[in-house]
């Protein structure tokens, strides 16, 4: 009898609401010095609700969700985003000067033309690791200022 239940919670799963996070476009900027954080872009694409809680990466100390916001004086500044949420069918674009992924305490200068893993913790669908190119150094976005 044990054992008939725990088959049928096996295969209960799958029919559950389970989100289905796809990851897109990954990108990284290359970083002047080790010391300067840089930055990550990606676009987010899901078929249930979820909601992006934490990401890491071994090239970075920490890996901090920054959006933008404009203030009354039209100075734009980043700001800390603590959970971000992906609805089905809204794609979520992290892009220069806007929302983005921001890789602080690097272990290395990130150069041109390499790669990284990156790995996204989703409320849902759990942990997702994506490789992340590295492109020129290109000044799009905001002024990147050391919070
Ligand atoms: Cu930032």
């Amino acid at each position: 009898m044990k054992l008939l239940t725990a088959s049928l919670l096996t295969f209960a799963w799958p029919l559950a609401a389970q989100a289905e996070i796809i990851v897109t476009d990954p990108w990284a900027r290359a970083s002047v010095l080790a010391s300067r954080p840089s930055a990550a872009y990606l676009t987010l694409t899901s078929d249930a609700p979820d909601r992006l809680l934490e990401v890491t990466s071994p090239v970075a100390g920490h890996v901090m969700l920054h959006g933008v916001a404009t203030d009354s004086a039209g100075v734009t500044r980043m700001v800390h985003i603590e959970e971000l949420d992906v609805s089905p069918g809204t794609p979520v674009t992290l892009a220069p000067g806007d929302s983005h992924l921001m890789l602080m305490d690097l272990s290395r200068k990130l150069e041109e033309g390499e790669s990284f893993p990156m790995t996204l913790v989703f409320e849902g669908t759990g942990d997702v690791t994506v490789d992340v190119p590295v492109l020129g150094p290109g000044a799009m976005g905001p002024t990147e200022e050391r919070p």
